[in-house]
């Protein structure tokens, strides 16, 4: 019976048993559930939710210049209160906020710096399409208030990562170093189930997701990779491949995750000031860590994500992730296009690549 499936909680206490130290965490995470619960009670009110009257249209702009929607604000403030008052946490960073957010003086500091993005994917929010909120818990471990160069560890020094989906079903996928795991938020009892245990990531796919209005931006190796997959059982990839793009990172991801796949958004010369459009600290890192504990990997396309040491709390990521094999790949056409050894693949003698296949021969 669905009663017998573990709760969040008693998860959290058995994978956490042999961690004293981590109990702080259990906590934490069970905050940051608390906190997921009201943004799928929010987000599932959709326009009901401004009681009638339209949507506010007071634009506010966020520190990447976007503009904000009213439930991109609601929803930092619904995890700022959710996770400061617990003693848990010292300090935290959000997209939405210009600088790192402090512990207010009438609550204690915790050992914990919690990075997020609360509502991820939100210019879908007015076409109904799957939202979601990205987190990474990093430990503090001085007395002292953090400073920004506190946040600025690289991903692998991530204690807990994970995001919830607001979807058909909302569910909360997570990672505490020991796999990937997807619960399921049973709104009769207000809880989540384990429904998705060690999540586990197909090595081989024939699906990625990339945003091919921006192809004429990318470097070779990714136009390489691309127009493989496109060329599918006529060309060198000798199978087809599907396409998606959903301009939902969570949504991406969960799918990558239920079913594999390779989800990029490289480097590309749309905007030279930008390296990538998604951010390292609270995008980049908790997806990599959750698709690397799901058997996957997470890269920038010239190396791990996990080990680009940030530089900044807001910096962008060039962000290539899913089944191993296919990141591979991806990486392998980057190292051959900087040391020149991509030159039969993409020179334009050999761009028409129907003269030059061996049966066309
Ligand atoms: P928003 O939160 O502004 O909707 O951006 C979502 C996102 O950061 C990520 O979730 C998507 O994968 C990506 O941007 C979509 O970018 P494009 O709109 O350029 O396709």
């Amino acid at each position: 019976m669905f009663y017998q499936r573990p709760t969040l909680s008693k998860f959290l206490i058995e994978h956490l048993r042999g961690a004293p130290s981590e109990q702080d965490l259990s906590a934490l995470l069970v905050d940051v559930a608390a906190a997921v619960k009201t943004i799928a009670a929010v987000v599932a009110k959709g326009q009901l939710h401004f009681r009638g009257e339209a949507a506010p249209d007071r634009a506010t702009v966020n520190v990447h210049g976007e503009v904000q929607k009213p439930l991109d604000v609601l929803t930092n403030e619904i995890v700022l209160r959710h996770c400061e008052w617990g003693g848990l946490v010292a300090g935290m960073v959000s997209e939405e906020l210009d600088e790192p957010y402090p512990i207010p003086a009438d609550h204690r500091r915790g050992r914990y710096l919690l990075v997020f993005d609360p509502l991820d994917g939100s210019s879908n929010i007015d076409v109904n399409v799957s939202v979601g909120s990205i987190f990474s818990v990093l430990r503090h471990d001085t007395e002292a208030p953090p400073g920004p160069r506190d946040y600025l560890q690289p991903g692998h020094r991530q204690i807990a990562a994970g995001y919830a989906i607001y979807g058909p079903t909302t569910m909360l996928v997570l990672t505490v170093g020991n796999g990937t795991h997807g619960f399921t938020l049973d709104r009769e009892i207000g809880n989540f189930i384990l429904t998705h245990p060690d999540l586990r990531i197909p090595s081989e796919t024939s699906e990625f997701a990339i945003n091919t209005s921006n192809e004429r931006f990318w470097e070779p190796p990714v136009q390489r990779y691309v127009g493989e997959c496109k060329e599918g059982r006529s060309g060198i990839r000798e199978r087809d491949f599907n396409m998606r793009w959903i301009a939902s990172m969570v949504a991406e991801v969960h799918r990558i995750l239920m079913r594999g796949g390779v989800f990029m958004y490289p480097r590309d010369t749309k905007d030279p000031k930008k390296p990538g459009r998604l951010r390292l600290l609270y995008e980049a890192n908790p997806m990599a860590l959750l698709v690397e504990q799901a058997g996957g990997r997470g890269s920038t396309g010239r190396g791990p994500l996990l080990d680009v040491q940030p530089e900044s709390i807001h910096q962008r990521i060039p962000v290539v992730l899913g089944s191993h094999e296919e990141v591979e790949r991806i990486e392998r056409y980057h190292r051959e296009f900087e040391d020149g050894t991509d030159r039969p693949f993409v020179s334009p003698l050999f761009n028409e690549r129907s003269l030059f296949r061996p049966e066309a021969l």
